[in-house]
């Protein structure tokens, strides 16, 4: 069976084709075939034996990749509003926390939930990121916190990814608080963890592995125990890294050639020549750096000096980033962490895909996914220029234009 071969013409494309730049094409074309493109270039160069099925004119939009949302907690019950009033009293996250509220709040909200809400609130947040353009998102547990509760929320993410045209990796973060039938126990807990982790892998549940190494959290000790455990399955790690204060968990990932190491804030110098040498991406969160009202700025500078290829994603979670714009979490990582608006671009695309070991996507060039997003703009500076603005792209995943 031939697949069908569409052609889209007359975009101006930003294909970020190459280490630098937009890779832009002004009367640009795309040629896909089944779920891949086929050919990238200027319309005027379009092969002319292509047997092509449908056309669309674009009359000059904007086309990038897809987004890639590469660090989400998307599956999780109730909400936190009155710990972000707290908040706003003067009691810190971390206060909150060690009282028994923050994550542990919304793992008893999550637990007493059943599968079908936790979907259907899942599904209406999933839904709300395609709507901006996502294609790809990245999707963690977390909020479980025993190996049934863990399970439930990784079918979940499963089974968003099977019923919508979005791609979807799950995380296994089952290290990301001490649940409370474990109080005063955390190396019984993590022991508990990396005897779950081969079932949960078993039944296909698992894409990568990632923990919250933090003061709050859990000891580079106890982290490292949950990498030895992921790598005896083969499974890519990744880190919640450096969010509040310095661990030295950056570095500590990097030395199991992890994907990502996400947050940031307090990331040391040898932590980022570590992250370097590994060819681990810097996942920069603005939305909870924003949010818990940081102040502590991640070293951009110094990660780009590096060459450490910097991610952005929206972290959307309840606690600490409740959006869901990843528009406005490219606006976000210019002004507030000074990336130039490619960097930005760059880091909800082609590095964000990188950040989940995915090399099949994140730029328009001959043979990757064809995820793209045509958005009503003139310069791809425009995507994290307008803020708050809701605007919605026409979005095409593998080849199929769907409405979110
Ligand atoms: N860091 C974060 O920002 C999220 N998880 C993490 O390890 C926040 C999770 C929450 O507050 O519910
Ligand atoms: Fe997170």
């Amino acid at each position: 069976m031939s697949s069908a071969t569409t052609l889209w013409r007359h975009a101006r494309l930003a294909t970020l084709a190459g280490p630098t730049g937009y890779g832009q094409v002004d009367d640009g074309a795309l040629v896909v075939r089944g779920e891949c493109l086929q050919w990238v270039g200027p319309v005027a160069d379009v092969p002319s034996q292509l047997d092509v099925t449908a056309e669309h004119d674009l009359h000059g939009a904007l086309v990038t990749p897809g987004l890639v949302d590469c660090h989400t907690h998307l599956v999780y019950g109730g909400h936190r509003a009155h710990e972000f009033e707290q908040r706003l009293q003067g009691v810190s996250y971390e206060e909150i926390a060690r009282t028994g509220g923050g994550i542990r709040s919304t793992v008893a909200a999550t637990r007493a939930a059943d599968e079908d809400s936790l979907y259907t609130s899942a599904l209406a947040r999933a839904r709300q990121l395609m709507r901006e353009g996502v294609t790809t998102v990245e999707i963690k547990s977390g909020y479980g916190l025993s190996a049934e509760h863990e399970a439930r929320c990784l079918r979940v993410a499963r089974r968003l990814g099977a019923e919508l045209p979005l791609t979807v990796r799950s995380t296994c973060l089952s290290a990301h608080a001490l649940p409370p039938e474990f109080a005063g126990r955390p190396d019984d807990y993590i022991a508990a963890v990396c005897a779950w982790l081969p079932a949960l892998q078993a039944q296909g549940l698992v894409d990568a592995v990632d923990a919250f190494c933090e003061a709050i959290a859990f000891s580079p000790a106890q982290t490292q125990r949950v990498f030895d455990a992921a790598r005896q399955l083969g499974l890519p790690v990744k880190l919640h890294a450096e969010q509040l204060s310095d661990q030295g968990g950056a570095a500590l990932a990097a030395g199991y050639g992890a994907l990502s190491c996400d947050h940031l804030e307090h990331l040391s110098p040898a932590g980022v020549a570590a992250m370097a040498r590994a060819g681990t991406v810097a996942v920069l969160l603005p939305g909870a750096y924003y949010f818990l009202r940081e102040t502590k700025l991640p070293p951009v500078a110094a990660l780009r000096d590096a060459g450490v290829p910097i991610a952005i994603a929206t972290d959307h979670n309840p606690g600490s980033s409740p959006t869901l714009s990843p528009l406005l979490m490219l606006n976000m990582a210019c002004t507030l962490f000074r990336l130039t608006p490619e960097e930005a671009l760059r880091g909800m695309t082609v590095n964000g895909a990188r950040a989940l070991g995915l090399a099949d996507r994140g730029q328009l060039v001959t043979g990757q996914r064809a995820d793209f997003a045509i958005w009503p703009h003139e310069h791809p500076s425009e995507m994290s220029y307008w803020l708050g603005q809701q605007v919605q792209p026409r979005v095409v995943w593998g080849g199929q234009e769907r409405t979110a």
